[in-house]
């Protein structure tokens, strides 16, 4: 197990002010407007204080992988954004989006159909294996092709930092 957070040194008062980090953020949407979902999710991103969108991929139509049957296709999205966040305050702020935009995981099946899916794919060079709640590099990103593809279209040179 390692667990490597290189924000939790020098953030003390005094310290160098550091630069944002770049996170790689999957977004899926398969309930409601969709392309409507995820545009509005891209806005409210972009207003987290501490973040700033730099790339977003098209938004990519993709049959469900997973989860019960007759679910509706999805649409799939990566966003490449400089976060001045640590990793579990993105979260929150990202499960808030999923939230506001009318994600109840009350009322889900795993892999279920869902309004918003926003899931951290990798943060710098983060690792973290300990704790289920935030698990850096996403544990299936490497073989979710409605992962990857719109990855590698914003992002072909983004390396996996527990590969
Ligand atoms: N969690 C742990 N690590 C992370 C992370 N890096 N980013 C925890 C976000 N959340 C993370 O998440 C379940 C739990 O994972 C949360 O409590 C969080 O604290 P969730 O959003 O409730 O469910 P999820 O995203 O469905 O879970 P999971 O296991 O990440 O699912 P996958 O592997 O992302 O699959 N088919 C198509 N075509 N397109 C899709 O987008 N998505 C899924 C979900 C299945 N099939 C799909 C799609
Ligand atoms: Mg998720």
């Amino acid at each position: 197990m390692r667990s490597i957070e290189p924000w939790a040194s020098g953030n003390g008062a005094g310290s160098v002010a550091r630069m944002g980090t770049l996170a790689y953020i999957a977004m899926g949407s398969n309930l409601g407007d969709r392309g409507e979902t995820l545009m509005r999710a891209v806005k409210m991103l972009s207003e987290i204080p501490g973040v700033s969108v730099r790339r977003l991929s098209q938004f990519m139509r993709t049959e469900p992988v997973g989860g019960p049957e007759d679910q509706p296709p999805y649409l799939n999205a990566a966003v490449e954004a400089e976060v001045d966040l640590a990793p579990r305050e993105l979260l929150a702020a990202l499960q808030d989006i999923e939230r506001q935009l009318g994600r109840d995981r009350s009322k889900e099946k795993r892999w279920g159909p869902r309004t918003c899916d926003l899931d951290i794919l990798m943060m710098g060079e983060t690792v973290l294996q300990d704790e289920p709640e935030l698990i850096l590099p996403h544990p299936r990103m490497h073989e979710r092709t409605f992962v990857l593809e719109p990855l590698a279209a914003i992002a072909p040179e983004a390396v996996n930092p527990a590969s």
